[in-house]
């Protein structure tokens, strides 16, 4: 059984419209300590973390909100490598995207101390490999691969030193949405991307046992960051940027049963839940369902994991 943290980010700041702040009480809510612990998982919420305002950063006209981004980037960095190194598996509520800024570097800090890569499964519609250069929008939810890579010019939200990730070791899931110089960018750097075509050529279990047979043999460390435009519209209404086209209830939850059973993940995001655009709850509701599927929960056992 596993020991988790729970780690609230508010941070609405990122994104081009107000509401993700109240994601984290939103999960709360829909009760994502409860099923964790009815799992048999033993459960920490550490609150809310505090951003400190980067007052030392100038406002950049390709970067909007820089200062209150990077005030989060900073203090998740700080919270989660702290929690990974007590050996509690963090999941970071959101909050939008650009959190993974610090959630994601963070862990990549603990991974070279532990000298084991770091790979990320990054389950979105969006690539989320803008940078201030490239940016159509200034929105930094648009930004945290690119940043978390050290693939771009960004200002010192983070030191410029720390471990950055292998874009080669970054999977893309669900992908349906990608800005022109974006695509250049993810490349040129070799993001290893799954769009939702793949998906639907290749079929969901057959991406995923290619991703964790790649993870286990490198003996790697695996962060999952779940944004809520991941899932199809239908079933998840409770996101700024919704795609049609998404991800399905059976796809989803296929995901977080393969990833239970291969127990290599170490970390979790769950962003974008935007609580003012839900449907009377339905969204968060199904993200608690996901991590349940994430940490155990099954419909018929199946021979695989020992634990
Ligand atoms: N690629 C666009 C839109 C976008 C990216 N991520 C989200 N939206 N959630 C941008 O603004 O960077
Ligand atoms: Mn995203
Ligand atoms: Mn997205």
């Amino acid at each position: 059984m596993t020991t988790i943290t729970l780690i609230g980010a508010p941070i609405e700041e990122g994104s081009g419209r107000r509401g993700a702040a109240m994601g984290p009480t939103a999960l709360r809510i829909a009760g994502i300590d409860t099923v964790l612990r009815e799992l048999g998982h033993t459960v920490y919420d550490e609150g809310d973390v505090k951003p400190l305002p980067a007052r030392d950063l100038a406002n950049h006209p390709g970067a909007n909100n820089l200062q209150i981004v990077a005030a989060f980037a900073r203090a998740l960095h700080d919270s989660v490598h702290d929690t990974v190194r007590k050996g509690h598996f963090p999941i970071i509520l959101g909050g939008d995207h650009a959190l993974s800024m610090g959630s994601v570097s963070g862990m990549a800090r603990y991974a070279a101390e532990v000298g084991r890569p770091l790979f990320v499964l990054w389950l979105d519609a969006h690539a989320d490999f803008n940078s201030p250069a490239t940016s159509p929008s200034g929105n930094m939810h648009g930004m945290p691969v690119a940043f978390y890579c050290g693939k771009a010019e960004f200002a010192p939200i983070l030191p410029a030193d720390r471990p950055m990730v292998d874009p080669t070791k970054v999977f893309q899931v669900g992908i349906r949405s990608v800005d022109d110089r974006e695509r250049e960018e993810i490349a040129e750097h070799g993001v290893r991307v799954y769009d939702m075509r793949a998906v639907d050529e290749l079929g969901m279990a057959h991406i995923m046992r290619h991703i964790l047979d790649e993870v286990r043999s490198a003996n790697g460390l695996l962060h999952v960051s779940l944004d809520v435009d991941f899932m199809d519209p239908e079933l998840a209404p409770g996101v700024g940027t919704t795609v049609p086209g998404g991800a399905t209830f059976r796809e989803a939850h296929l995901i977080m049963e393969m990833l239970w059973e291969s127990d290599l993940v170490s970390s979790l995001d769950v962003v974008e839940l935007n609580p003012f655009l839900d449907d009377r709850g339905k969204s968060a509701r199904v993200l608690v369902e996901l991590t349940a599927s994430l940490f155990g929960r099954r419909v018929l056992d199946r021979p695989t994991r020992s634990a």
